[in-house]
């Protein structure tokens, strides 16, 4: 019993050490997530994830050119980051213009909380040099109760949330 946590424990340092960032957000990167995630659905507490995807991202490239792109990806990533801290929340780049939270302890509802206040924050930023720019994401958020679930099923719930956000016209918050 003791073993087994002291284990766990050695598993979690080990873990931590190995996230990795990305290179253009200074958030974790994919394999972290991969990595975190599976750890998550070890413990005892229940586990959400918050799947954000930026709004017609490729229209900001395509008008504004892809540099002033990747100043909106980081500012994004920047709000997100405003809302985690390194343990039970932590901010993934999930991919492209898609990021992640993966938050352990928080109820679907608290995890909704969190995510809805990242989404107006998002609708907040103003960008130097481009007065009307505005940026918004679609938010989906899926909860899996505890050790023993399956991982896949955590990704699929809070992809269809997001699926849905983006169908109901983007920018809304949706739970899985
Ligand atoms: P939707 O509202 O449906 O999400 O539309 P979207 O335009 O955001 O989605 P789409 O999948 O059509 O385009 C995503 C774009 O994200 C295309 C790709 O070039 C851009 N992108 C991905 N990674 C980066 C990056 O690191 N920097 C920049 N500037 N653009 C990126
Ligand atoms: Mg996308
Ligand atoms: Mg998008």
């Amino acid at each position: 019993m003791v073993d087994a946590a002291i284990q766990r424990i050695h598993q979690h340092a080990d873990q931590l050490v190995t996230r990795k960032r990305d290179g253009l957000l200074g958030i974790f990167d994919r394999g972290s997530f991969e990595s975190d995630r599976t750890h998550a659905l070890t413990g005892r507490l229940s586990v959400a994830l918050v799947m954000v995807d930026i709004d017609h991202f490729k229209q900001v490239n395509d008008v504004l050119g892809h540099s002033v792109g990747d100043e909106v990806l980081r500012a994004v990533a920047k709000v997100l980051t405003s809302k985690c801290d390194g343990r039970n929340r932590v901010e993934y780049r999930y991919g492209g213009e898609e990021l992640a939270l993966i938050l352990t302890g928080d109820d679907a509802a608290r995890a909704t909380e969190v995510a809805e206040s990242a989404r107006v924050d998002v609708e907040e930023l103003r960008f130097d040099g481009y007065r009307d720019l505005r940026v918004t994401v679609s938010v989906g958020v899926g909860e899996v109760p505890r050790e023993g679930s399956n991982s896949a099923e955590l990704v699929r719930r809070a992809d269809a949330a997001l699926y849905r956000a983006k169908a109901e016209g983007r920018n809304p918050c949706e739970k899985g």
